[in-house]
């Protein structure tokens, strides 16, 4: 039955249905079909699926984007069961995809582990200047996650980490990088002090950062 549901959903999204997403991800809520299944058999799986209709033509631009949009309104109904309510944060933290990236669905996937973990997160958007990095490390922030998702933007990754560097806040902040192409070896070329290959272990990386 919840095989079925979730398969439903990744069908979904595959076709950009948003509505029936809707309808099926709160059905699958009301069942009590466990949070990661849905948002990893179903709703990843989907995109994955859009993701690899992307790279062979079969899929445009337009049906990737319903896609997208499918899949945020799945998240959306996930996010309060991801993110517990009444915690006081651990620490803040703050995130962005970087200047010139328009990708936001991996990023948002973090922001919600993070605030699920207990973290006060800000979630600085997408195509983030590096200004808008250091600014965050001013107001506070303990951790610094960047994402990208694609290899002509995983520059501005480095970029970011010198302009923090420059503003001399680099020391005040821990830097954790993720997305698709992003790697650890990429993390340590750049002075990265962490990399993340999925939302779940960012929490366990900025936790091993910060030493809690
Ligand atoms: Co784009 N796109 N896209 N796209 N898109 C990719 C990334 C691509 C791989 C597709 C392909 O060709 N197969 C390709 C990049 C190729 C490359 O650089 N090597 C690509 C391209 C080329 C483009 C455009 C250039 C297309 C064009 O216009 N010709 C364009 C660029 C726009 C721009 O950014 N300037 C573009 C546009 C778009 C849309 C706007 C249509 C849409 C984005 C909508 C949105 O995000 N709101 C889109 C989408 C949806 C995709 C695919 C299909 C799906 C990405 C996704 O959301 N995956 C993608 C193909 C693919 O990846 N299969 C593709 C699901 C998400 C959960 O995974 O983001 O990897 P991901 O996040 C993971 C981990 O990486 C990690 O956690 C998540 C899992 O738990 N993670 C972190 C992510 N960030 C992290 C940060 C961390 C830690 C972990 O710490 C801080």
């Amino acid at each position: 039955m919840a095989d079925n549901l979730v398969s439903e959903i990744k069908e979904a999204i595959i076709k950009g249905d948003m509505k029936k997403t809707e309808e099926l991800v709160s059905k699958a809520i009301e069942e009590k079909v466990p949070v990661e299944k849905i948002l990893n058999e179903g709703l990843i799986a989907g995109m994955n699926v859009v993701g690899e209709k992307f790279k062979n033509n079969e899929y445009y631009v337009p049906e990737v984007l319903i896609a997208a949009r499918a899949m945020n309104k799945g998240m959306s109904l996930l996010e309060p069961l991801i993110v517990q309510a009444g915690i006081k944060p651990i620490a803040k933290l703050a995130i962005g995809t970087v200047k010139g990236d328009l990708h936001d669905i991996g990023k948002n996937l973090v922001v919600m582990m993070w605030k699920g973990a207990g973290f006060e997160v800000v979630d600085l958007g997408i195509d983030v200047p590096p200004e808008k990095f250091v600014e965050a490390a001013r107001s506070g922030a303990k951790v610094i996650g960047m994402s990208a998702l694609l290899t002509t933007t995983m520059i501005q990754m480095k970029e970011t980490i010198e302009v923090l560097k420059r503003e001399g806040v680099r020391d005040s902040v821990k830097v954790i990088i993720g997305g698709a192409p992003v790697t650890q070896e990429f993390a340590d070329e750049i002075g990265a002090d962490g990399y993340a290959p999925d939302a779940a272990s960012a929490v366990d990386k900025v936790k091993e950062l910060l030493g809690l």
